[in-house]
């Protein structure tokens, strides 16, 4: 019988963090693609736009109209999936019908004035001013509410409804289930190993180097080896950090850099804005400020719909809805592909030669 390659033979892999598996199928990566073709990402999007919502200036569907911000600016979503209060539901014993209260806050953060930049092409002090907000409305937030989500959708193939750089931030009073199943896990982990088990992990990706992509002075980019999406990465501080507000300075210097070429990296896979929905994943807070969480290890992910050109889309129906989740190229494989890619973002590539 031949030996097993995980390159060329199907195997299941286990993700410790969200305690379930995903299914790799290297074998299926050459098979001809015949399904659905996405548009190409538009690229000449207006530096303003007063008809746009999120440009300064610009009146919004509630009527309000933003002022003229020349950095980041924050404000609440005019279409707030969480309320600050309102009646909840009366609690039950029924274990079928189980509802709780639920409240919140979801904000919009705009990253820079113009419409035409992106993350990996705004300066890196402007970058600095986006880490700074994320870790102020973090801590601010945390206060009150138990998780602080921070995410962003880019790409209309995500959903994302608005080409203006922006990510959201949603506050809620309960614990969302990525992260009670990641609040599980790593806390098992700790009890198990007396270790925090993203620090084990990192460590251990450190001497194996065959996902890493990219590794700073403070943080390192990687494939999971338990990876879903075809480009699904995740990036980390070196250091035990619980919070994206606990970064000290020198490691948001160092992110703002690292995410600058990780970006770039994505962008320059298609030559596109590579559409992705990413978002910050560390310890909870609320209640949970005053408890023990060194469990955490606070981690940025991303997950990237695209599979094989600027136009074909994984889609995650099917066995992945049905069943389990399914990949065709390996993590390596997407390490690999990642590490080839220059970390200059193509629009910047005539003007750093
Ligand atoms: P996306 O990140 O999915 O593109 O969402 C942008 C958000 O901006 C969306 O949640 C909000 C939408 O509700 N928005 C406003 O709050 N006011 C507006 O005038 C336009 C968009």
């Amino acid at each position: 019988m031949t030996t097993f390659d995980p390159t060329e033979h199907q195997h299941i892999r286990f993700n410790p963090l969200k305690d379930e598996w995903v299914l790799v199928s290297p074998h299926r990566a050459k098979r001809p693609w015949t399904g659905q073709v996405e548009k190409v990402p538009e690229d000449n999007i207006p530096r303003k736009d007063s008809k746009n919502p999120l440009c300064p200036g610009s009146i919004r569907s509630s009527g309000k109209v933003n002022p003229e911000y020349e950095g980041t600016y924050v404000f609440r979503n005019d279409f707030e999936a969480l309320l600050e209060d309102g009646p909840g539901p009366a609690e039950s014993d029924d274990p079928l019908f189980q509802a709780a209260p639920a409240y919140g806050t979801c904000q919009v953060m705009c990253f820079h004035p113009w419409s035409d930049v992106t993350l990996p092409i705004m300066e890196q002090k402007d970058v600095r001013a986006v880490v700074d907000k994320w870790a102020e409305m973090n801590k601010e937030l945390g206060q009150k509410y138990k998780y602080v989500q921070i995410f962003e959708n880019k790409g209309a193939m995500m959903g994302c409804s608005n080409p203006h750089p922006h990510c959201q931030i949603w506050a809620s009073s309960f614990l969302p289930n990525e992260l009670r199943v990641k609040d599980r896990t790593q806390k098992e982990f700790y009890q198990k190993y007396k270790k925090p088990m993203l620090i084990d992990y990192l460590n251990k990706e450190s001497i194996k180097m065959e996902r890493v992509v990219l590794e700073s002075e403070h943080w390192v980019w990687l494939v999971p080896y338990w990876a879903v999406w075809p480009y699904e990465t995740m990036l980390l501080p070196k250091r035990h950090v619980l919070r994206i507000e606990d970064l000290q300075d020198k490691e948001r210097e160092d992110l703002c850099l690292i995410m600058k070429k990780l970006l770039s990296k994505y962008d320059n896979m298609f030559n596109i804005s590579f559409p992705y929905s990413m978002g910050w994943h560390g310890a909870p807070t609320g209640g949970s400020l005053k408890e023990d969480n060194n469990h955490w290890q606070l981690h940025a992910i991303y997950y990237p719909p695209l599979l094989r050109s600027a136009t074909v889309k994984k889609f995650m129906v099917g066995y992945e809805m049905l069943a389990q989740s399914q990949r065709d190229l390996t993590a390596e494989q997407a390490a690999d592909k990642l590490r080839g890619l220059s970390d200059v973002h193509y629009k910047l590539q005539n003007k750093a030669e």
